[in-house]
């Protein structure tokens, strides 16, 4: 199987995790993608979703589905989202796509985080993807140096020559070379680094089940 079927055999399978009559939240990223055009089936049977990117909410609103400001929605049952690394505890680490603000925003209003992912995103130690972080654009040389303290590399995303803008107006460092042993330390401590809106790790977000693409079909962690 290809790397998108996989994804999109893992969007399907997380059907069965939404509870139809409630907003369900919705991620960001090629794998959400395949579960946006899963969900499509069941857009009937749902009031709407909460959405974690512009694009999303895009994508979600053009197949029909209404997309709900988070500041409406009290509580979201669950949220299905993507990964850049899982590891077997649930930890992730998340933000390749950029969105990792929005993510954390909406998998903390809900109650449970449902992940999905081809099976090349199962680690056994978090770190090998680079960490990304968003940063208040004044503080990113200042945050950079903290994380060299650490052992880390960061570098400052980029998109057509120019620094990368996130949708919240934000700049995103890239961390390379960071061994995270403890994933609930990690972010605890980099949570309180002056300028830092978000860092990529997902360790008090963890998710409750993993569902992953392998060739021999969906495998479920939890
Ligand atoms: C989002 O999309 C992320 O936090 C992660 O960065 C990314 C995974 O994307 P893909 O499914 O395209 O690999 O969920």
């Amino acid at each position: 199987m290809t790397q998108d079927e996989l994804k999109a055999l893992v969007g399907q399978a997380a059907l069965q995790y939404v509870v139809p009559g409630q907003v369900v939240g919705v991620g960001t990223g090629s794998t959400v993608n395949k579960f946006i055009d899963a969900l499509a089936t069941m857009k009937d049977r749902i009031p709407g979703a909460v959405s974690s990117s512009v694009a999303s909410t895009e994508r979600l609103r053009a197949i029909g589905i209404p997309v709900f400001d988070s500041n409406e929605v009290e509580r979201i049952s669950v949220y299905i989202d993507g990964a850049d690394e899982i590891d077997h505890r649930g930890f992730m680490i998340k933000g390749g796509g950029a969105a990792l603000t929005r993510e954390k925003i909406v998998a903390a209003q809900s109650e449970r985080f449902i992940c999905i992912a081809d099976e090349s995103k199962l680690v056994e130690a978090l770190g090998r993807f680079p960490v990304p972080v968003e940063v208040i654009p004044m503080a990113a040389q200042r945050v950079a140096r903290q994380f060299a303290g650490m052992g880390g590399v960061a570098k400052l995303r980029m998109k057509d020559g120019q620094a990368l803008v996130t949708d919240n107006g934000q700049h995103i460092l890239d961390v390379s070379g960071l061994a995270i042993r403890d994933p609930l330390a990690f972010e605890s401590e980099v949570n309180q680094w002056p300028g830092v809106v978000t860092v990529g790790v997902f360790a008090h977000q963890k998710a409750a089940v993993c569902l992953l693409g392998t060739a021999a079909g969906v495998k479920t962690l939890n």
